[in-house]
């Protein structure tokens, strides 16, 4: 196995689970909020071992986790999107944390957040995304790419609101949610744990748990 050389970048030690299509997003971020360095990525494809993800070594796959303090990684975070299945991404968090890994929360300089909202550990903010007064983050949501979280929303752990979408107010989401790309959910609604808003919805209804809602107005799918 061939460990990632020291960089002299500075930053806290983080590795990344997932060389994908989201962990690139998470670099870029990475490396302009500066408070990280990543150090390397563990993905499950053995084709990726050895390779670079943007300059970023696949040093191997998730066995490896537990031997990582010992080198110096302080910190982790959720490199998988997990679009339509939020268990990989719950198991990893759990997993990084199991390895005495600390959830790194990643802050893109253009991301708008509220000195008066909560945040919670392993968060990614990302670029243009807005989070706003009273809201409320659980632990390892992604607020993608100009996403907008607005006053007083109560977002639970593991949920991912994707690029473009978009929270009016005191809307709740429940544990592991997934608010697809450019929908909107109207105020004061409550999305259930593991449901899955499509992509371009328009919600105005309660959404119950575990279950897919697509459309304008959204309705559950057949
Ligand atoms: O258990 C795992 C695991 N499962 C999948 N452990 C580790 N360490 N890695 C895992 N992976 C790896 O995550 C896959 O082998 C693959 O390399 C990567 C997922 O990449 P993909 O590009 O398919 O998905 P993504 O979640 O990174 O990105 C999706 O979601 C984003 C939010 C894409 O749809 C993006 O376009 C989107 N922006």
């Amino acid at each position: 196995m061939t460990w990632p050389r020291w960089r002299s970048l500075g930053g806290i030690p983080c590795v990344i689970l997932g060389a994908g299509g989201h962990a690139r997003v998470v670099i870029d971020a990475m490396e302009q909020q500066g408070k990280y360095h990543p150090w390397g990525i563990l993905d499950r494809d053995r084709r990726l071992w050895g390779t670079r993800l943007d300059g970023v070594l696949v040093v191997g796959g998730d066995d490896v986790l537990p031997k990582l303090v010992t080198e110096g990684v302080q910190a982790f975070t959720v490199g998988v999107g997990s679009i339509g299945d939020m268990t990989p991404r719950i198991r990893l968090f759990q997993a990084g944390v199991a390895a005495g890994l600390a959830p790194a929360t990643l802050v893109h300089p253009s991301a708008i957040i509220s000195r008066r909202a909560r945040i919670d550990a392993g968060c990614h903010l990302m670029a243009a995304s807005v989070v706003h007064a009273g809201a409320r983050l659980g632990q390892n949501v992604i607020v993608n790419t100009s996403a907008v979280v607005e006053h007083d929303c109560d977002v639970a752990d593991h949920v991912h609101i994707a690029t473009g979408a978009k929270l009016a107010s005191t809307v709740r989401i429940g544990s592991g949610a997934h608010i697809g790309a450019g929908s909107t959910v109207r105020q004061s609604i409550s999305i259930g744990e593991g449901a899955i808003v499509a992509a371009g919805a328009v919600v105005v209804t309660d959404v119950a748990p575990g279950t897919v809602v697509m459309g304008v107005p959204a309705k559950v799918r057949s």
